[in-house]
């Protein structure tokens, strides 16, 4: 039978039939998956078939995983050339961000971006905590609102206080797998519960004291949405890592670079202190955004670093 990854906790998934029953599945076997490593074989949106083990303790064995269409990895913490599959088959994804309380920086957006780009994973950023914005923050968001949406990506100003984009994000995830990312604090799990009440999702003030809020918030794990639709809750998710990315590839993950590389004189240019590149030119006459060159740079330098 064929089911839908839900959860990952370790060595057991809790795998749904298309018929909306549940399964507590084990793998069998040792499975070949892609070209790459990774310290987990199967994740959240991974479509398997499995085996019924026993009926009556709903538990299965799965027996095979199908191809992917897409995935999204993160960095192993402890080993950097390790990662960690976050999720599979994901229709798009959208970054929470806020400009205060905790501000998300424009660095961490554009590794996303990038992460997205490389992965053919549409993104929507949407910036949470509207209502607090003051003078400040309002004109940060429209300086970021233009800049990203001249560069094709949607953004959207919202509030889970207020109502504020509610709605508008609601009628995105109709129908379609989303990834949920973005750090701890920026509003996730609130979202969710506005949007799905029943779902009741701890948010952070309360798995604070719980003291389970560490323990319980490490796996990323799928909800059915009542109007159709899926989400991927990825708590604890602190960064996106890089991974698999060559320096010669970076530029063509920042869209506003793709369309000007091949005016390069050098066709393996890196767009940082090469004569006749099209992309310095560009930032000197302001086409492209000085803070998204900067994001460019230090993601281009980590690179560096890993590859010795
Ligand atoms: N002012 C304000 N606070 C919010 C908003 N959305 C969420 N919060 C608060 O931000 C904190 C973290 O929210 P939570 O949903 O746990 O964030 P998560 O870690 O991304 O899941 C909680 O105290 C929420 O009440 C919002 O739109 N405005
Ligand atoms: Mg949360
Ligand atoms: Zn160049």
């Amino acid at each position: 039978m064929r089911g839908l990854v839900y959860k990952s906790t370790g060595s057991w998934y809790i795998v749904k039939t298309n018929d909306g029953k549940s399964f507590n599945a084990r793998i069998k076997g040792i499975f070949k998956i892609d070209e790459i490593t990774s310290t987990n074989p199967l994740a959240v949106g991974d479509e398997v078939e499995m085996e019924m083990e026993n009926e009556l303790e709903s538990t299965a064995t799965i027996i095979e995983i199908h191809p992917r269409k897409n995935y999204i990895t993160r960095q192993s913490p402890s080993h950097k050339k390790q990662h960690h599959i976050i999720a599979a088959n994901i229709d798009q994804s959208l970054l929470f961000a806020t400009l205060k309380d905790p501000k998300t920086s424009q660095g961490f957006i554009d590794r996303f971006l990038v992460t997205c780009e490389a992965y053919h994973v549409p993104a929507v950023i949407l910036f949470n905590k509207a209502d607090i914005y003051r003078k400040k923050e309002l004109e940060k968001f429209e300086q970021l609102h233009d800049m990203y949406t001249s560069i094709g990506y949607q953004i959207v100003r919202m509030s889970v206080n207020t109502g504020e984009g509610v709605d508008e994000v609601k009628d995105l995830l109709a129908n379609k797998i989303t990834l949920m990312s973005g750090h701890s604090g920026v509003g996730k799990s609130s979202f969710i519960n506005a949007i799905f009440p029943e779902l009741n999702l701890k948010t952070q003030d309360v798995s604070g004291w719980s003291g389970k809020g560490l323990h319980t918030t490490t796996f990323a794990e799928m909800f059915d949405l009542p109007f159709g639709g899926r989400i991927i809750d990825t708590p604890g998710m602190r960064e996106f890592g890089i991974v698999n990315i060559t320096k010669q590839e970076l530029s063509h993950y920042y869209p506003e670079m793709k369309v000007l590389i091949n005016d390069c004189q050098f066709n393996n240019c890196l767009h940082t202190s090469e004569p006749g590149c099209a992309i310095k030119k560009a930032l000197i006459e302001g086409l492209i955004d000085e803070e998204r060159y900067v994001s460019y740079y230090n993601i281009l330098e980590s690179i560096e670093k890993e590859t010795y």
